[in-house]
């Protein structure tokens, strides 16, 4: 079973918005905005609609980046994860229900307090290259497997 999700990084060179996730799957953790994809809705309409719910801006400049998909060792479900760049926004960021925003350098992203993988990622995403790829997690968030490439075309 494939579930589509999506993820947008607000970035701004040299820093990022990040949001600590306040619940829900990655509480605790720091991440860009986003979630799952509902039926039939376009994955660049569902990437808009989730950074406003949880951060109340408008994301503008959208690019899709990479596309990653997470499988949880003896799980059958697969994450095909959407992962979006957006180079400006209209509104304030504000804090919601899900997430509490906060801007990092790009210097002190706070990968000990992240999804494991995207340290492996994000400097592909930094430097401006697209991306595919695939990661298998175990017990604890520990990466038994992974592969990632850059790509031409997304
Ligand atoms: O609907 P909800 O907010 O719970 O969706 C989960 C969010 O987490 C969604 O934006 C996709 C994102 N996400 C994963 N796996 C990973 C991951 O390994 N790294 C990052 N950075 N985000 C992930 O589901």
């Amino acid at each position: 079973m494939k579930n589509l999700f999506t993820l947008c990084i607000i970035h701004q060179h040299p820093k990022i918005l990040l949001g600590m996730k306040k619940r829900g799957l990655g509480a605790g953790r720091w991440n860009g905005f986003g979630g799952k994809v509902k039926e039939g809705e376009p994955i660049e309409e569902a990437v808009l609609r989730e950074t406003k719910e949880e951060v109340g801006v408008i994301a503008t400049g959208i690019e899709r980046r990479g596309i990653i998909n997470f499988e949880f060792n003896g799980n059958p479900e697969i994450l095909e994860v959407h992962i979006f760049k957006a180079d400006n926004f209209l509104g304030e960021p504000i804090e919601s229900d899900e997430m509490k925003p906060q801007w990092f350098h790009t210097d002190e992203i706070p990968f000990g307090n992240m999804w494991s993988d995207d340290i492996y990622w994000m400097p592909l995403f930094l430097s401006g290259k697209k991306f595919k790829g695939k990661f298998l997690f175990g017990k604890s968030d520990v990466i038994l497997e992974y592969r990632l490439k850059e790509v031409e075309e997304i």
